[in-house]
């Protein structure tokens, strides 16, 4: 089966925060390629990429990068694929640099934009795989077992003193 979520990031140093979005389609067998593609160090490689992901059967492109965080705005210049941005966190800022570049997208071209780091990754895939349950009905099952397990688990939390 072709690939329906494209996972990529600025650089090789964001995998371990993006493996929580990858690992998170797992857990819903949602077939997705993970790649490092630069919007600066690889400017041609990362618009080919984004231009191509819907004629290869892609539905939704998840964007993460730090810092001067621009590429899921270039991502979505080239496609009309819905785009969610992750802002990583950074070293010097904490992600809040990464964070303003990604979500102040001028009006026109959207970026989905998520929360800093590993939370924004697995809730950017949980908001793929939403997108993707609009026309799955087997999905939309599979998220709301998931919320449902998520509320037993708080359900049964005893405090101790
Ligand atoms: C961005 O710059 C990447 O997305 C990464 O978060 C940040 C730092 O990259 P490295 O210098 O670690 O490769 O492009």
């Amino acid at each position: 089966m072709s690939a329906l979520v494209a996972v990529m990031m600025g650089s090789r140093s964001d995998w371990d925060v993006m493996r929580a979005a990858s690992d998170t389609l797992e857990k819903f067998g949602i077939e997705h390629e993970n790649r490092v593609l630069s919007a600066h160090r690889s400017p041609k490689l990362t618009a080919d990429y984004a231009s191509s992901a819907e004629q290869r059967g892609i539905e939704v492109i998840i964007a993460a990068a730090g810092g001067a965080a621009h590429l899921a705005g270039v991502v979505a210049a080239h496609t009309i694929l819905p785009v969610l941005g992750v802002p990583m966190e950074s070293a010097s800022l904490k992600g809040l640099d990464s964070l303003l570049s990604t979500v102040q997208m001028p009006g026109g071209i959207p970026v989905g934009t998520l929360a800093i780091g590993k939370p924004g990754a697995t809730n950017a895939a949980l908001l793929a795989i939403a997108i993707l349950a609009l026309k799955r009905p087997e999905l939309k099952e599979h998220l709301r077992a998931f919320r449902a397990e998520q509320a037993e688990k708080i359900a049964k939390e005893v405090l101790t003193r």
